[in-house]
């Protein structure tokens, strides 16, 4: 990819300091310990899954949160390019969890493709905003997901998709591996480290880091991960503790306990603010410029 087509990487930015160390050079990992596919932009072929899934219908949920500033900040950049390019050609119902129906964006969408709507109660404080959301997928799940969708994704919706990203990333449980974190040891990983959390990994123990901005899987096992996690932030918050990254944290823990059986390459979350990357062929997704200072404020 190049600059031009990334306009992303234009944009001037000292908002954030990386120290991570992105000289390490590891291959490609395939697969992990437990055997579980690690999907990068070569790992598969797209007509052969075409041709399955034609035979095999399935229906995707993708369901994205966006309350008050992100909300006409940023829902409907990530909606255009979610018509564009996430599953296409399979039926997909988007769930979108706003605070106010006169900010929805109008967009058009595609054949195959259905919104649905609904207003959720603001939280206070932008933490329990991205925390809820694990409580309110899991309901939403029971109501009435269940019975509309085969395999569900949960995403940030500060984010835009670049590239297809499609049946190649179906599974039972998805993980996405972290943009800064892929190649680091475990030991380096922001794990929550008290052990009075329910989100607590000792030092020297988990995987890989997965960031929470992308996660998936069949609506069954999602229920489970979203359950979980949900009770491990409310078993927290009456303990008066708060993971270090929040519902990033549990997950984490759900994942380390629970393996995914399927990891996503760093190609399906990018952060254009990165150097190159060779181990990066194809951006899929990438993170949306993003003003702290700015949109924090104004929660
Ligand atoms: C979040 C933080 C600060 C100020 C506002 C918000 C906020 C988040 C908001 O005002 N409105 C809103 O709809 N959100 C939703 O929560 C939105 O879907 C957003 O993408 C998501 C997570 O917040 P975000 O994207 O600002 O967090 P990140 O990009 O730093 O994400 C990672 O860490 C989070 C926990 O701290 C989550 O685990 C997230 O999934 C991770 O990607
Ligand atoms: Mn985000």
């Amino acid at each position: 990819w190049s600059v031009k087509d990334q306009p992303e990487l234009q944009i001037s930015s000292n908002w954030f300091n990386s120290t991570y160390n992105l000289n390490l050079i590891h291959k490609h990992m395939r697969t992990t310990t437990w055997s579980a596919p690690i999907v990068w932009t070569d790992t598969y072929n797209e007509s052969v899954l075409k041709a399955y899934y034609k035979k095999h219908p399935v229906t995707v949920g993708l369901v994205v949160f966006a309350v008050g500033s992100y909300l006409w900040y940023y829902l409907g950049n990530f909606l255009t390019s979610a018509n564009k390019f996430f599953m296409v050609d399979q039926r997909v119902i988007i769930y979108i969890m706003l605070d106010d129906f006169a900010y929805m964006p109008l967009i058009t969408l595609n054949r195959l493709r259905t919104l649905k709507v609904f207003k959720i109660k603001r939280q206070r404080r932008w933490q329990d905003i991205s925390m809820m959301r694990m409580k309110i997928i899991s309901e939403h799940i029971t109501d009435h997901i269940q019975y509309e969708v085969d395999y569900i994704f949960c995403m940030d919706v500060d984010q835009t998709f670049k590239g297809s990203y499609g049946l190649e990333t179906l599974g039972d449980s998805i993980a996405q591996l972290h943009t800064y974190w892929y190649k680091e040891s475990p030991d380096k990983l922001p794990y929550e480290r008290n052990e009075s959390s329910e989100a607590y990994i000792p030092v020297g123990e988990g995987d890989f880091y997965y960031h929470a901005a992308v996660f998936g899987g069949t609506t069954s096992q999602v229920l489970k991960i979203t359950r979980e996690c949900a009770k491990g932030i409310m078993n927290d918050k009456k303990n008066n503790i708060e993971a270090v990254w929040h519902d990033e944290s549990h997950l984490n823990k759900y994942f380390f306990l629970h393996k995914p059986t399927k990891l996503l390459s760093p190609e399906f979350c990018w952060d254009l603010h990165n150097n190159q990357n060779p181990d990066i062929e194809i951006v899929k997704l990438s993170w949306s410029f993003k003003n702290y200072e700015y949109l924090r404020q104004q929660v």
